[in-house]
Formats: C-alpha cells, structure tokens, sequence
C-alpha cells in the first residue's frame, strides 16, 4: 500500500518510521509518503490560510495550494487513482470496519487540516471519506492521520507476527477483549485465574468469551446491544 499524507507539519508523520508501521515501510509493505502544502504555494510567503467568509474566529485553509498538491500526486501513478482521505472532527466515526475497508485500498492520500479547516469546496472536489477519530477536538489532522494509518497498516498481509491475532482483536467481533496475563503466577497478592493454567482449550474459550461479554456491558453499553442485534455475540459464543 502506498499512503501519501499532505501537511504543513511533515515531521509530525516521524513516528510511523517505529515500530510495526516502521517495520512495514522497511519491508516495502507500506510506503508513506509526507509532503509540505507548502510545497503548492506560489507567494512569497506561502500563504496557506485566509480569513473565513462570514466571519468568526480562525482561519480557513486555501483551495489552491490543495488543488495543486492533490493533482500533482494523484497523477504520480499513471492509470491508478488514490482513495482520498480527509480526517476531520466533523467526519464519519473511525472504526475497524472502516480500517479493514481503508487495508484494502492500494493507495490512500491524507489531507491534513488546521486552523478551522480546509475550504469545503476542496472536500468536495477530491474527498472519498471525511473521517472522525472521535468526539473531541485536535489542533489538526495529522495525529488522526497517524492514528488511521497504524490500524490500517496492522492488517496488511505479513504485518502481523501471528496473523490470527487480528482476528482476535477487540471490535473483531464487535466486543472488548477479555484480560490477559503472563508469568508470574501469583503477583501481589493476585492469582492468575485458574481455568487459563488448565490446559482446556473449551473452557477457556468459554471463559474468554463470557469476560468479553460482561466487560463489553459494562464498558461499552453500545457495543453490546450492537453485537446481540447483529448475532456476532451469539455465534461467536456456539464456535
Ligand atoms: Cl480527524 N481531526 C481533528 N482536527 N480533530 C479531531 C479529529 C480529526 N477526530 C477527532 N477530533
């Protein structure tokens, strides 16, 4: 997969050199590409934002400059178009079914706002998805860019040590996951459960499942009343 992100904080996409995502670049897997807007000005100073129409506070980010940068790099692949991707407070929420959709694409471009936002003709001309990473606000879209990409890069094929282990997931089935533990047995004072040292694989199959349901109830309300409505609960409980 190839992931271009445009930002006028280019070292903020850094992080993804770690790591498992860092791992998958190394292995060609993954190949991110961090570009500066800045990079699509032509004034002298590199105008990226201007004042709102009708007023209020902050600043709008220009149409231009955008355009410019989404032409030129979504013409990098001839016969090929990028999926495009704009994270946004006032976007759909991410979820997994949203990154196993997105682990699909063979190349995605991230357009990274700031101040109060990219101009919304932009959006409408070159975006596939405007997305949310949830109900509160950043300074911009490059942490939601870094946080998007990880959970899509992690169901790459190969990515994975143990492949099995994203099926396993929470949200896999559309519960939390059930505790885990390692070694020490006893560690202050507390004991690992019993059925998990028992070397029965159904009951702890059964064990895991019934701490996924009651965490989930307890945590996630939503994510409950979702997963007995669907039937994931269910059907995953008679495997
Ligand atoms: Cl995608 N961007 C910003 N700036 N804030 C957010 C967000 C995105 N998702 C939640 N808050």
């Amino acid at each position: 997969m190839r992931a271009d992100v445009v930002t006028i904080f280019p070292d903020y996409l850094q992080p993804l050199r770690l790591s498992l995502v860092g791992r998958a670049q190394q292995r060609g897997t993954l190949d991110v590409r961090a570009h500066d807007l800045r990079t699509w000005t032509s004034d002298l100073h590199r105008t990226v934002d201007d004042a709102p129409y009708g007023g209020g506070p902050g600043m709008v980010m220009r149409p231009e400059p955008w355009d410019a940068a989404l032409t030129e790099i979504s013409a990098a692949v001839p016969g090929s178009r990028p999926r495009v991707v704009v994270p946004t407070p006032a976007g759909v929420p991410f979820t997994q079914r949203k990154a196993e959709e997105l682990a699909r694409e063979p190349w995605l471009v991230f357009c990274c706002g700031r101040y109060e936002g990219i101009d919304s003709r932009v959006v409408e001309a070159w975006a596939d998805d405007e997305i949310s990473i949830g109900d509160y606000v950043l300074a911009g879209g490059e942490v939601a860019t870094l946080v998007i990409l990880e959970a899509v890069a992690r169901l790459l094929p190969g990515v994975l040590g143990n492949s099995a282990s994203a099926a396993e997931d929470s949200f896999s089935d559309g519960l939390l996951e059930a505790p885990v533990y390692t070694r020490p047995q006893v560690w202050r004072g507390m004991e690992v459960p019993a059925v998990l040292r028992s070397g029965d694989h159904g009951a702890v199959a059964r064990w895991r499942r019934e701490q996924s349901l009651t965490r989930t109830g307890q945590r996630r309300p939503d994510l409950l009343a979702e997963a007995t409505r669907t039937g994931t609960a269910n059907r995953a409980a008679a495997e």
